[in-house]
């Protein structure tokens, strides 16, 4: 059989309606395990006015009973260009040598979408968050720890002259605040793959014995619009910018109705993954309108990239 998400049977898993606050659509949602082993998710909520924010909610089981903090971390400031429409699309990592969830997300405003990025070490009090890549970038985070000494960053620049829509990584040596020497990672392939027009980031990258386990979204765009999907690649443990293996086919396709149907038909958009056990939970937002989970086994995934 055909190796792939399965998806959990009560998709979804949180739309607008469970919210204890008027909300319009929650989607692409980051997720991280808590120190009392709750699972949480950055949501993206859309209100009525179109705007995003990014809302924390919990769970014992990161499938049922969940509770949704009453006001958002992150809101759109009027004040500030950067951000007056809002914040999208949240990552976070857990960096075990800093004690602190770094998250990444979209800054929405007048100057285009750009990567902003703020800590937490409990997320109640935020440290003083900053647009750290300039418009249009996009689909960024930073991997759990240092490799070879320095910080990394996955992030989705678009390069309009040349219709560029790729994954490249930067450094940053101490203050994750000023991004350096941007390389290519992961490129669309030809017109007639599933990955085509243009691609970005999943989750954060996931640490294996054989590489980091890179889950990212991919476009292709069709007479009837674009389809979001879900592909992997595995980059190299010690020089993440080489790739090591990448998928030829997608592993998650919009196919139930919540997928198909909604503000932004046959969009499965990937921003959160939870490691239990031998499953990979991944946390993804359907059609930009709900909030759904799939899960694979790791180790075949990672046997399918290898060509075990
Ligand atoms: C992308 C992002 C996502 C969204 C997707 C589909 O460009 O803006 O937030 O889910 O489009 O609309």
């Amino acid at each position: 059989m055909l190796l792939e998400f399965n998806r959990y049977p009560n998709n979804p898993l949180i739309e607008a309606h469970h919210l204890p606050f008027p909300a319009h659509s929650v989607f692409n949602p980051g997720a991280v395990l808590l120190p009392d082993g709750k699972t949480a998710l950055l949501l993206r909520v859309e209100d009525h006015r179109g705007l995003s924010a990014i809302y924390l909610a919990r769970s014992a089981d990161g499938r049922t009973d969940w509770t949704f903090d009453p006001s958002p971390m992150l809101a759109p400031d009027p004040d500030d260009i950067h951000c007056e429409w809002g914040f999208e699309d949240a990552r976070v990592s857990f960096v075990a040598e800093l004690d602190r969830y770094v998250i990444t997300c979209t800054a929405y405003g007048g100057t285009g979408p750009s990567v902003y990025l703020t800590t937490t070490k409990d997320f109640h009090t935020f440290d003083r968050g900053n647009v750290v890549l300039t418009p249009e970038d996009k689909n960024a985070a930073v991997f759990p720890r240092r490799v070879n000494g320095e910080w990394l960053l996955l992030h989705r620049p678009a390069v309009a002259s040349i219709n560029s829509m790729d994954i490249w990584m930067s450094r940053s040596n101490d203050d994750m605040e000023s991004w350096r020497q941007p390389e290519q990672v992961l490129h669309t392939r030809g017109a007639g793959w599933w990955d085509a027009a243009r691609i970005g980031i999943g989750p954060p990258p996931i640490e294996t014995p054989e590489g980091w386990l890179q889950i990212y979204h991919g476009v292709r765009v069709t007479m009837a619009g674009p389809i979001y999907r879900v592909g992997a690649a595995l980059l190299d443990l010690d020089e993440p910018h080489i790739v090591r293996a990448r998928l030829d086919r997608h592993l998650l396709s919009p196919s139930e109705q919540y997928e198909r149907v909604g503000d932004v038909a046959n969009v499965v958009f990937p921003a959160g993954a939870i490691q239990r056990g031998s499953q990979l939970d991944l946390y993804y937002g359907a059609a930009d309108t709900s909030v759904c989970v799939a899960s694979i086994d790791t180790d075949e995934l990672l046997g399918e990239l290898l060509g075990r």
